[in-house]
């Protein structure tokens, strides 16, 4: 077992990975200079990351799961799930255009997003308990963008990164849960008019509310709780799709209407 990294090792790796996200530049993965990372030290560092984006100005709109789908976690090289948080700042409008030009190398995601109506907490959150507490979901796009070089990580490097998160973008329509079968909720990926990937939502652990019940799960390890009123993303279906400027991305799904993005 290695040894715990100081406080003032957390913070300098919070500096690393702040400035490399202002600064849209690539740094290598945290565990290259501190191979003793362990997973709590690098939820450590989200959270570090979270309080200096608060006393910031932004407010933390909820929750993100990620690498929930066989795709996801074949095209990472990571097989376990991880969370990261969601601010205002990283929220866009439907169908708007993302400057590209504070991102190092993004990708698109396709994802079903749940709003919660009512807080949840606990280790042993349940898929039905999740689908109770969710007001309803809706069609989201997650632009992803790892901080470190060639989009090459580790889980505790991932985790430290806030999971990859940049930006986020909602559409749609939004639909009660228990008027839909989120399993067989079918997505077709489309990058400038063309179909990149399709599946369906099974592909996210079975049922993306799974996704959410093991956001839960890791938020009380960490002492915290999903609050209602937050948006919770439960991870891509389909592997991330590269972008640049100049493209143009859309998810339509069955029974939830579609989602775009545009990218100068
Ligand atoms: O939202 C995601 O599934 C991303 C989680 C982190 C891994 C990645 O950057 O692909
Ligand atoms: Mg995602």
């Amino acid at each position: 077992m290695s040894k715990p990294l100081a406080p003032e090792d957390l913070a300098r790796i919070a500096d690393r990975l702040e400035r490399a996200e202002r600064q849209g530049a690539a740094i290598p993965k945290v565990t290259d200079d501190y191979p003793g990372l362990g997973l709590s030290e690098a939820y450590a560092v989200q959270s570090e990351l979270r309080r200096r984006r608060v006393a910031a100005g932004e407010r933390v709109v909820g929750w993100k799961a990620g690498l929930t789908s066989k795709a996801k976690m074949v095209q990472m090289g990571v097989n376990v799930p991880g969370i990261g948080f969601l601010t205002s700042a990283m929220a866009c409008p439907e169908n708007s255009a993302v400057s590209t030009q504070r991102l190092i190398h993004p990708r698109v995601e396709c994802e079903v997003a749940f709003m919660m109506r009512d807080t949840l907490r606990g280790r042993d959150c349940t898929r039905e308990e999740v689908l109770a507490a969710t007001a309803f979901v809706f069609p989201a796009l997650e632009i992803i963008d790892s901080r470190f070089a060639g989009f090459k990580f580790d889980l505790h490097s991932v985790m430290a990164d806030n999971a990859s998160s940049a930006r986020f973008v909602g559409g749609g329509r939004a639909r009660r849960v228990h008027d839909l079968d989120l399993r067989s909720l079918g997505v077709v990926m489309e990058k400038n008019g063309r179909i990149v990937a399709t599946a369906s939502a099974a592909a996210v652990m079975g049922h993306p509310a799974d996704a959410v019940a093991l956001l839960v799960a890791v938020l009380a390890d960490m002492d915290e709780e999903l609050p209602g009123g937050s948006i919770v993303l439960s991870g891509g279906i389909t592997e991330a799709i590269p972008v640049a400027a100049g493209d143009s991305m859309v998810a339509r799904f069955q029974e939830l209407g579609s989602v775009s993005v545009h990218f100068e």
